[in-house]
This record gives structure tokens, sequence and C-alpha cells, in this order.
């Protein structure tokens, strides 16, 4: 009989949550979301609205119910397939909670007091230092672990919360047996780092007190521009890439990444040319690349029935995986199940 190779690869899975705090930067797509939709083919996707995380910090309820509903239609607005990635809300699946107690008694005080984004948030908002935010690695492990993820990608800020699922799985399979995948940080080939406008040696980031250091995936082509000419560069008037010039060097990063243009190439067409023709290219090419990502939140913020059963699908999809993962961590722990 014919040696017919049925073997059949699983893509390994790439899993990331997000948010709903704030309209995500230009910073946030370049250097995140927009590579979560270039690998959409390579792996199998698993990105869903951390609506759960979100009220470690207080919440107004009218805008957090805004927020999540944005955050899940921007999702798909970027160009995450639902046929190729699973996308959903976390709070519709009621085991990331179930398996976050679990994991919780697997977790150290010693661990949990050592992140530092504890620290900066209990320092930031001194008058809600909640269990919650103690707990949010383990409820991060949760989320990871449930779906035996293969890859988390991470930025710098989460790198200590991915390491700490890693011990956290690490322990529980030592202890109970094999239950979870060790998933693995990813570090994104084309990480662009994008800088802040108004000063180019911090990042680029949401929760920047002044809107004139990031553009807003929902900024409209006139603040864009606006923003843009009125980036904080330097007084040699001569576009190229070289230390010391962090606001160009930082606009020019951004008119790469999205035009796939090399420095020099950048270089040469800005040569003899000011810094007002270079700002206005790189806002239009922001605008130009942005423009077909909010016509597509627009209309889909104007189809609630499709967001809603585009939810229902994601979250019934994500029940099943996460619940057959939550059953056999119950199992290894001893907990009677009824079926
Ligand atoms: P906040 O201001 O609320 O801390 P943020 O805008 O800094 O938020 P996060 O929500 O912490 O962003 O990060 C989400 C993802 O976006 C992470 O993967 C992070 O690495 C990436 N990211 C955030 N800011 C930038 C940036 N300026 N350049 C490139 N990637 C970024
Ligand atoms: N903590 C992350 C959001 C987040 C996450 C996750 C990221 C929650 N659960 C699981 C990766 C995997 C943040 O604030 N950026």
């Amino acid at each position: 009989m014919e040696n017919q190779n049925t073997e059949i690869v699983r893509k390994k899975r790439m899993l990331s949550l997000i948010q709903p705090t704030g309209t995500p930067t230009l910073g946030n797509y370049l250097g995140a979301q927009r590579n979560w939709v270039r690998m959409q083919d390579e792996f199998d996707g698993i990105y869903a609205v951390a609506d759960l995380h979100a009220i470690t910090v207080r919440q107004e309820p009218a805008k957090l119910r805004q927020q999540i509903t944005e955050m899940f239609a921007l999702l798909l607005a970027i160009g995450l397939d639902p046929e190729k990635n699973l996308l959903f809300v976390q709070s519709h699946v009621p085991a990331h909670s179930q398996l976050c107690w679990l994991l919780n008694c697997n977790t150290q005080f010693g661990e949990l007091s050592r992140m530092t984004q504890f620290k900066d948030k209990s320092a930031k908002h001194a008058d809600n230092i909640n269990l919650g935010l103690f707990a949010y690695p383990s409820l991060m492990a949760a989320d990871i672990l449930l779906y035996q993820a293969d890859y988390v990608p991470v930025g710098a800020d989460q790198k200590q919360h991915c390491e700490l699922t890693r011990n956290i799985a690490e322990r529980f399979n030592g202890i109970y047996g094999n239950t979870f995948t060790i998933p693995e940080p990813y570090i994104m080939k084309t990480c662009a780092r994008v800088r802040s406008l108004q000063d180019p040696t911090k990042k680029m980031s949401k929760s920047d007190e002044n809107v004139n250091s990031y553009i807003s995936l929902k900024d409209d082509k006139d603040t864009i521009l606006r923003k843009f000419r009125r980036a904080v560069t330097d007084s040699e008037a001569c576009v190229r890439y070289a230390e010391g010039k962090d606001g160009i060097n930082n606009l020019m990063e951004i008119y790469s990444a999205i035009t796939n243009k090399s420095y020099d190439e950048i270089e040469a067409e800005f040569a003899g040319r000011g810094y007002g023709d270079f700002k206005t290219a790189v806002g239009e090419a922001v605008a130009e690349e942005l423009r077909p990502i909010q016509e597509r939140l627009a209309v889909l913020m104007n189809d609630k029935a499709q967001l809603t059963q585009l939810m229902k699908d994601g979250a019934e999809k994500a029940q099943y995986v996460a619940a057959k993962t939550l059953a056999k961590a119950q199992k290894k722990m001893g907990y009677v199940m009824l079926k």
C-alpha cells in the first residue's frame, strides 16, 4: 500500500489579550496589533479583550461597556479574521475566573509582590490597592494556560508576567502532573518602537497626559497631520537617521514601518527638503494606513447585532477550549467531576 503521510501538523498557538482602557495608539498598532494580523496565517491566533483585568483599576460602568465593545470591534477592524483567529471577550468565558482561583492557590505572595507593574500601579492608584490588582498576574496566567498557548507576543512591560506564568505552570505540572503547555514569549521580528511625539526619549503611550504625544487609532486625518506638525524634532533641518536626532529618528521609523522604505530611501526622498514636508508626508502615510481601519470600525460599531453575534460565536468556541483545560486542572487537583 502507498505510504501516505497523513500527519497533521497543528499550527502553534499565539495568544494575547488587550485591556479595554482607552483607544490603542499608533505605538500599540505598529508594535503589536499589526503583527497579529500579519501572523494570522502562520499561527492559530487567540486574541481577547481583557475586561476582567480592566477593573483592577476603577472603571465607570457605562464607559467600560462602551470600551469593551469598541475594543472587540477594533480587533476585527485592524484585520483579524474571526475565521482564522479565536476572538472573544474575557468575561464571556467564566473558566478564566475559575482557573484563576486554582492558580491563586498555587502562586506565592512573594512572587506577586515582586511584580513591577503592581508596584507602579499601586503607586499611581494609592487609594485603590485592591486584591485584584495584586492577583492580576495569576489571572493573566489563567488566560494563557487555558488555551495551551505556545507563544505570547510580549513587549518589555509584560515580560515579567510571562515569566511568572511559566513558573506557575511548571510548578503546577510538577505537583499535579502534566496539565499546561509552558508558553514562550514571542519577540516580534519587525517590532517598531514608536516614541512620544512630544518627548521622543519616551515610548508613545495611550495613558500619556499630553494628547499631542500620541496618535490614537481613532484620530482623524486633520488631527494626525496637526500632531505630526507639532512633533518635537531638532534644528538641523536635515532628514537623516543619526544619534541625537531622536525626534526625526522616530518619524523615520514610523514612516519606514508604514511605507516599507529603508532609511536610505527616506533620506534620499527628503534630501534638501525641510522638516515641514517630511512631517506632512509621515502624517499622510499614517492617516492613509488608519483610514480603512477607521472605516471598518465605524461600520462595525453601527451594526451592534453583528458584533453581538461575533462575540457570541467567539465566546462559544473559547468556552469549549477553556472548559477542557479547566476540567483537566480540576481533576488533577482532586475535584469531584460530575461528568
Ligand atoms: P499604557 O499607557 O496604558 O501603559 P501602552 O500604550 O503603553 O498602555 P500597553 O497596553 O501596555 O500599551 O501595551 C500593549 C502592547 O503594545 C504591548 O505588546 C506593547 O509592547 C505594545 N506597545 C505599547 N506601546 C508601544 C510603543 N510605543 N511602540 C511599540 N509597541 C508598543
Ligand atoms: N497584561 C496585559 C494584558 C493581558 C495579556 C493577557 C497579555 C491580559 N492577559 C494574556 C498577554 C496574555 C497588558 O496589560 N498589556
